[in-house]
């Protein structure tokens, strides 16, 4: 897969792809970032690449110009037909199924903003979808580009060394992660749960399907509540519930 990115700190976006197993993606080909800078587009001797806000008030917006432009060089560098994604709050959330969606495609243009963000008209003629990684406000798309390059590029052909690994993640199947140990075995901090250390193998997998089930239910109830239970599962999840009494669905803190 190939990725564009539009962004004024082209090394911000680069750095996020640098380690680990998106690291190696890139290095073996199977994922190409490429970061374009509006800012080598834009005109006159001090490049300006913002103006003030139409209608007053503070802060500054991203022209159209020299994004139209950086946007065009990233559409022709690479064949093929690119969706373009500006990264904002006002954005669609991602979820692990988009992130499937994304990741299946060959290319895509990500388009970072800066200051308070850019002008609408460019939004509406160039941009195909708008992303947001959560309900918070960063200083710049930036961040939230390398996210999603993380998310898709790990999801690529052969960049997770276990095959099966994407496919057990997190989410992968709408629940949250069971706990994961290592040695030693006993520890100052406690002890691995015997089960783990049994070698029954259906055990195990009953145990981690329960300790799934029941967190998602402690944590993010919302989650179950988009799911149908089998009732090998709704079993799990009641003796989950019994060893867990006096527990409840975590509050706001
Ligand atoms: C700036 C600002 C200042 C005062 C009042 C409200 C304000 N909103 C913003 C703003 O949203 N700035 C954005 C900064 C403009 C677009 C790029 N920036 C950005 C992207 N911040 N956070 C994101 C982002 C992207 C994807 N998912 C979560 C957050």
């Amino acid at each position: 897969m190939r990725i564009d990115v539009v962004t004024l700190f082209p090394e911000f976006v680069q750095q996020g792809i640098g380690f680990g197993v998106i690291g190696r993606a890139a290095e073996r080909g199977l994922l190409e970032v490429e970061a374009w800078n509006p800012r080598d587009y834009a005109e006159g001797g001090y490049r300006r690449v913002d103006d003030s806000v139409c209608g007053g008030g503070p802060g500054m917006v991203m022209l159209i110009e020299p994004l139209r432009k950086a946007l065009a060089a990233a559409r022709q560098a690479a064949a093929g037909k690119a969706p373009v994604i500006y990264l904002s709050p006002q954005g669609r959330r991602l979820t692990q199924d988009k992130v499937r969606q994304l990741a299946s495609l060959p290319r895509m243009i990500l388009l970072c903003g800066r200051y308070e963000g850019i002008d609408e008209r460019l939004v509406e003629r160039e941009v195909d979808e708008e992303l947001s990684i959560g309900d918070y406000v960063l200083s710049g798309g930036e961040l939230a580009a390398a996210v999603v390059i993380d998310a898709i590029g790990r999801l690529q052909e052969g960049a997770l060394g276990d095959a099966q690994s994407a496919l057990q993640d997190s989410f992968s199947v709408g629940l949250l992660d069971c706990p994961h140990y290592t040695r030693p075995v006993g520890h100052e901090f406690g002890e691995v749960p015997a089960v783990l250390l049994s070698g029954d193998h259906a055990a195990v997998n009953r145990w981690r399907r329960m300790q799934s089930l029941g967190r998602t239910w402690l944590r993010r109830p919302e989650l179950l509540e988009n799911l149908t239970l089998g009732q090998d599962d709704q079993r799990l999840l009641e003796e989950f519930k019994r060893e867990h009494k006096g527990q409840t669905h975590e509050q706001d803190h």
